[in-house]
């Protein structure tokens, strides 16, 4: 195999509802869109960093600049055998995991195309449903979160994760549990904490949650093992886990117990299948995160859910969450059951729509 051409699309696009984290608020989104040709057939993939470098370091402008300058001169003309070998190509860049996946993702894409099959397939995927969940933002009151969990509720979603920071956790937290005392419940608090906030983040226990994402500093690994000690709630990790060995570290210290996986953060499928392997020899259970992708992104974190370590539902929900109109065909849906029916077409198995995608386009530029 061999990447003829790469054309990079910036597209802006309009959130359905502003999202609220602990880092920052966001009405509207920048994507970097992935076409890569490779050989005779096109494949797709999204960048899935933000426009700030406050979830992680990479933004869709440095993946921009290292897209262009350093992984598209380190891939051009190389032959290779397989998606799973660009990896080693880029080995020598350092980070910019976002970007690495992005186009890795792109020529998986091709290659399950070309080659006639369901890109889950080609990755070794098990399942032809997979469980969904919602993360809900956080919001102005109480009622409008017990609104918005309601919504998802009758919308089938089979677990509800709500954003948490500092003034905005324990009380919105025993809220819900009051009104939803049987649901799949769970916090995501992007970093907000300190350790020294660990009796707060008890007090979370009174209301069995599945487990508390990212409670300590984006790369603090010795913190969460210190406060998984101090905690009967499974942690799980996010923004710490960029490599396989820091999957392997946090397992080892003990500072989860749970791991969410995504394509972006950790430069791609080769690596997020080594976690996801790693992580179902030691008993970790794993679930796909979400980056607020449009249709292509989403696509992929459905073909990556498909593995069977993927055992919780994940942060993949309907394009009609996120968009008015997304940018493929179909739309991705959730069926009442909460599940999303996983493609059966050639590679992502959803086709981009590319009068959309010119028409959301801010910026472009051709690799060859
Ligand atoms: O795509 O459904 C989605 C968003 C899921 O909460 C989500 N993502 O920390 O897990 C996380 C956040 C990161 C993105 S916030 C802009
Ligand atoms: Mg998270």
């Amino acid at each position: 195999m061999r990447v003829r051409r790469v054309t990079m699309r910036e597209i802006q696009m309009s959130l359905v509802t502003r999202f609220e984290t602990s880092f920052g608020s966001i009405s509207e989104r920048h994507i970097v869109l992935l076409e890569a040709e490779v050989d005779g057939t096109t494949g797709w993939g999204e960048v899935v960093a933000g426009e700030t470098p406050f979830y992680s370091p990479e933004t869709i402008r440095t993946a921009w600049h290292i897209l262009r300058d350093f992984i598209w001169p380190a891939l051009k003309g190389k032959e290779f055998g397989s998606a799973s070998d660009v990896w080693c190509l880029l080995a020598r860049i350092r980070g910019h995991n976002m970007a690495k996946a992005g186009l890795e993702a792109a020529v998986w894409d091709a290659e399950a195309r070309c080659k006639g099959l369901p890109l889950w397939k080609l990755i070794g995927g098990a399942r032809e449903e997979i469980p969904c969940g919602v993360s809900i933002g956080i919001k102005p009151t109480r009622d409008e979160l017990a609104g918005a969990v309601q919504r998802a509720l009758s919308a089938g979603y089979q677990r509800i994760k709500i954003k948490i920071k500092p003034g905005w956790d324990v009380e919105p937290v025993r809220r819900l549990r009051e009104q939803f005392p049987r649901i799949r419940l769970m916090v995501d608090a992007n970093s907000a904490y300190r350790m020294q906030d660990w009796p707060l983040l008890k007090q979370l226990e009174a209301f069995y949650l599945m487990m508390i994402e990212q409670p300590l500093g984006w790369d603090d690994l010795y913190g969460h093992a210190e406060l998984q000690r101090k905690l009967e709630t499974p942690i799980c990790l996010d923004e710490c886990i960029h490599t396989e060995e820091q999957a392997l570290a946090a397992i080892e210290l003990g500072a989860c117990r749970i791991l969410n996986i995504k394509l972006g953060r950790v430069g791609g499928y080769r690596v997020a299948r080594r976690i996801h392997d790693l992580c179902e020899q030691r008993g970790i259970p794993v679930w796909c995160g979400g980056m607020l992708e449009s249709g292509i992104g989403r696509a992929h974190n459905i073909g990556l859910s498909t593995l069977p370590n993927f055992s919780l539902p994940g942060d993949v929900s309907a394009s009609r969450r996120y968009w008015d109109e997304d940018i493929i065909e179909p739309e991705v849906e959730v069926t009442p059951q909460g599940t999303i029916r996983v493609p059966t077409g050639p590679g992502i198995g959803f086709a981009p729509r590319l009068e959309r995608i010119e028409q959301l386009t801010v910026r472009k530029e051709i690799l060859e």
